[in-house]
């Protein structure tokens, strides 16, 4: 017996439309099947929505409708009135449990006849067609509460086309991307079904609020992993006993050693910040070359999420004097920088990068002879602010994400660090990118500059100055999640 107060919504519809898609979705599971193929879901599969061990509501995934027309055909030749319509239903189900044929209506329809809720999907990328109306019409016949969705899997546009015939059958029709939906659009269609079900208005409605906090605190576990990835970067270094303190060579390898090291401190914490928003097993696509794991040490990395000439500056990092003697890149940052092309990036960056020492290298005497490297801290100024700036890319776009999709997360795609614009990387020149410097209140700022000056000085924070750190990348966050 199922519990009618835990609401439970099937998903379903024809084949292939995402009905698993929107499953994974809401359940925020990525072990849902899902596959280009017709008929990957043969048999129903539950997938609660839980948090903290409670579980909030449940989807129940469903093989999509095979022969709807042939079973409104037999409960239309069952049925005498509208008043047994669902009894009909409900008899075709029982009688026909063991036929072959009709094993998809059978399963699909079962959790609806034992209290589910109904979300219907279509793709509104392919045209309307009448067969479809037997489906909505046996649902209907169900009498349970009911919405259909309208999914987008390809390019077409025929959104206008469906609203009528889909207006006939459902109180409340909505877009929703199975792939693309944002975090506040799942929260409304929760929001949206809590009003066509009296006895789930409150456990809905409660849910829709868990999910928020929950959200919040995703968000908020995510910044003092961050923070606490910056400090431990930032004080990160490497010691290495030599023989030979003067061979360039053996340094510069090991010099590398901890340029890897740094780079997977950086990807663990990516990771963690994966598996707090429930993602497992999430594939990276970090080859781009402004985000590649190697690349943590570019120019070109490091113009992007850093500060600039003017900003380091601006903000008394460097001298103001130091100005006069390098290329004026004007006030622009990170626009102008890509906009001038790779060359003008070297030329110009080059100036800058190199009248600021990166990595602190000393040679010590061992107690019992020898000598041994110490290669680091990174004590250029910037380094927090490139860390900060990947690191905030990083968590956008698992804010952006929903558990539907299987491909890679792919870094610079679509790369928009603060939200305040959105970067072209085909033609860097028509971005209206802005740097995590310039898209904070003034305030802000200045705070952070401070915080992050501590940081690249290896002072350690203390917990209000961590807690400070952490709000101030939370509240970059709320937009993103739009
Ligand atoms: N681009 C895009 N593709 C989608 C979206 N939703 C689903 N798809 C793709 O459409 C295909 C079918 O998705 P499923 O979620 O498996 O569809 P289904 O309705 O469960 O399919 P069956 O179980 O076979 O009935 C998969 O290749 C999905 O990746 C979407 O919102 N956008
Ligand atoms: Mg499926």
């Amino acid at each position: 017996m199922t519990n009618q107060n835990l609401p439970a919504l099937a998903i379903v519809g024809h084949p292939n439309k995402g009905k698993s898609s929107i499953v994974s979705t809401l359940s925020q599971d990525s072990s849902v099947g899902i596959s280009p193929v017709s008929g990957t879901t043969v048999i129903n599969r539950e997938f609660p929505m839980q948090v903290d061990g409670t579980t909030l509501y449940k989807l129940i995934d469903t093989p999509g409708f095979q022969r709807a027309r042939a079973a409104l055909d037999w409960m239309q030749q069952h049925s005498n009135a509208a008043s047994d319509h669902r009894l009909t239903v409900e008899a075709f189900v029982e009688t026909h449990q063991e036929d072959k044929k009709f094993e998809a209506e059978c399963q699909l329809l079962s959790p609806i006849l034992d209290g589910a809720g109904i979300l219907y999907v279509i793709d509104g990328s392919t045209p309307y067609g009448s067969e479809y109306d037997a489906e909505m019409e046996i649902l209907r016949w169900t009498g349970q509460p009911s919405m259909a969705l309208i999914n987008q899997i390809g390019d077409g546009e025929y959104f206008d086309e469906w609203q009528q015939p889909l207006g006939q059958y459902f109180k409340i029709v909505r877009n929703f991307d199975a792939q693309a939906a944002s975090f506040e659009r799942q929260i409304q269609l929760l929001t949206g079904f809590s009003e066509l079900a009296e006895n789930w208005r409150e456990p809905l409605q409660r849910a829709a609020a868990i999910l928020r906090q929950q959200r919040k605190r995703q968000i908020q576990q995510a910044s003092f992993l961050i923070s606490d990835m910056l400090v431990a970067m930032s004080n990160y270094s490497l010691r290495v006993p030599t023989r030979n303190p003067e061979n360039q060579e053996a340094l510069a390898q090991q010099t590398q050693r901890f340029q890897q090291s740094l780079s997977a401190m950086e990807s663990s914490n990516r990771k963690e910040v994966e598996q707090l928003f429930l993602y497992d097993q999430l594939e990276r696509d970090e080859s781009e070359f402004l985000l590649s794991e190697e690349d943590l040490f570019s120019e070109s990395t490091w113009s992007i999420f850093g500060l600039s000439r003017d900003q380091l500056v601006t903000t008394g990092i460097v001298g103001g004097a130091a100005g006069g003697t390098l290329l004026d890149l004007g006030s622009g940052g990170l626009t102008l920088f890509l906009g001038s092309g790779i060359g003008a990036l070297v030329g110009g960056a080059g100036a800058w990068f190199g009248s600021q020492k990166m990595v602190k290298t000393r040679v010590l005497g061992l107690p019992l002879g020898g000598s041994e490297w110490v290669i680091g801290p990174v004590v250029n100024p910037n380094f927090p602010w490139v860390l900060l700036g990947r690191a905030m890319n990083h968590l956008q776009h698992l804010c952006r994400r929903t558990h539907a999709r299987r491909d890679a997360l792919v870094l610079s795609e679509g790369y928009d660090l603060m939200g305040a614009g959105n970067f072209n990387l085909e033609n860097p020149e028509d971005s209206e990118s802005t740097s995590l410097y310039d898209s904070l209140e003034k305030e802000q700022r200045s705070k952070l500059q401070t915080l992050l000056s501590r940081i690249s000085k290896q002072k350690p924070l203390k917990e209000s100055e961590r807690s400070q750190l952490s709000e101030i990348i939370c509240q970059q966050i709320p937009s993103w999640s739009d």
